[in-house]
């Protein structure tokens, strides 16, 4: 008797997603979210030949992209991000009042960032949520994950574990994996406190620029980007400006290539 389709279909499903799953329960570099500036980091690392997977608590990765500003569904970005954009596909304009700024449509940025990620070769897991990390011999090795469902409900499951030679937080605002970090392995992480400094009010080119800056590795094997770093190192907000995200994506590929020796 041939297989019921339907059976063939739901088959399909399970096996290739149980391969793909299995493939990336050891990994070279854990990305937590997937926000502009983990999908960069994403497909950087991937074309590098580092072996990468983003594990992002909502169905839909691209972080706060897709809302633009308040909603009005465009974002800016300054000159320094543009190759960024140019690589992914990503159309943009220049502002005629303001030379070295361009508008550009959040819903296509965070669509062309996902698939530019994929595409690379990057595995994204979307609904899975990071509870918790891998602490041993002094160092982060990877990350405790659970689906998102099970953490919304509040339902005792105990999780699975991703080992991973570079953890990246990519939180965003709260920096959830650092704080995990200090505050379950009660470890100093590279700031001027030892501690997460907490994000300031909106001063958009100094948050830019720290952005960027303070994007590293806080703690071995536990590096920042995006909103995370800038939160970590007291950094001052920016809102719908989006070139530190990119670059801040791109600043932490390059620091765990070279940390892996890729
Ligand atoms: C799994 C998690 C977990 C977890 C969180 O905030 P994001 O968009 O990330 P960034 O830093 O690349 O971009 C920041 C930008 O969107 C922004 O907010 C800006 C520019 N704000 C300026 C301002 O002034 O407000 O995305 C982070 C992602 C989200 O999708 C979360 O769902 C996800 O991380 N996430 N995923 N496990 N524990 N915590």
């Amino acid at each position: 008797m041939s297989k019921a389709i339907e059976n063939v279909i739901s088959n399909a499903i399970v096996r290739s997603f149980s391969n793909k799953f299995a493939d990336s329960l050891t990994v070279d570099a854990a990305i937590v979210g997937g926000g502009p500036s983990a999908m960069v980091a994403a497909r950087y690392l991937a074309e590098a030949g580092v072996k990468v997977a983003v594990f992002e608590r909502k169905l839909a990765p691209g972080g706060g992209t897709w809302g633009g500003g308040m909603l009005f569904n465009e974002v800016v970005v300054q000159d320094s991000a543009i190759a960024i954009l140019d690589k992914f596909n990503i159309r943009h304009s220049e502002l005629a009042d303001a030379p070295g700024y361009h508008t550009l449509d959040s819903v296509e940025m965070a669509s062309a960032l996902i698939y530019g990620a994929v595409h690379a070769g990057a595995k994204i897991f979307n609904s899975v949520s990071v509870e918790d990390i891998v602490f041993k011999n002094g160092k982060v090795n990877g990350l405790v994950i659970n689906w998102t469902p099970v953490e919304r409900l509040g339902m005792h499951v105990d999780p699975l574990t991703v080992i991973a030679e570079a953890v990246i937080d990519g939180t965003g605002h709260p920096s959830e994996i650092i704080r995990m970090a200090t505050d379950k392995a009660q470890i100093k992480i590279d700031t001027a406190t030892g501690q997460v400094m907490g994000e300031r009010p909106m001063w958009v080119d100094s948050g830019e620029a720290s952005t960027v800056e303070n994007t590293k590795e806080y703690f071995p094997g536990l590096f920042a980007c995006g909103m995370s770093a800038n939160n970590c190192s007291g950094g001052y907000r920016m809102g719908p400006i989006f070139g530190g995200m990119l670059l801040s994506g791109k600043k932490v590929a390059e620091a765990v290539i070279a940390k892996l020796g890729k």
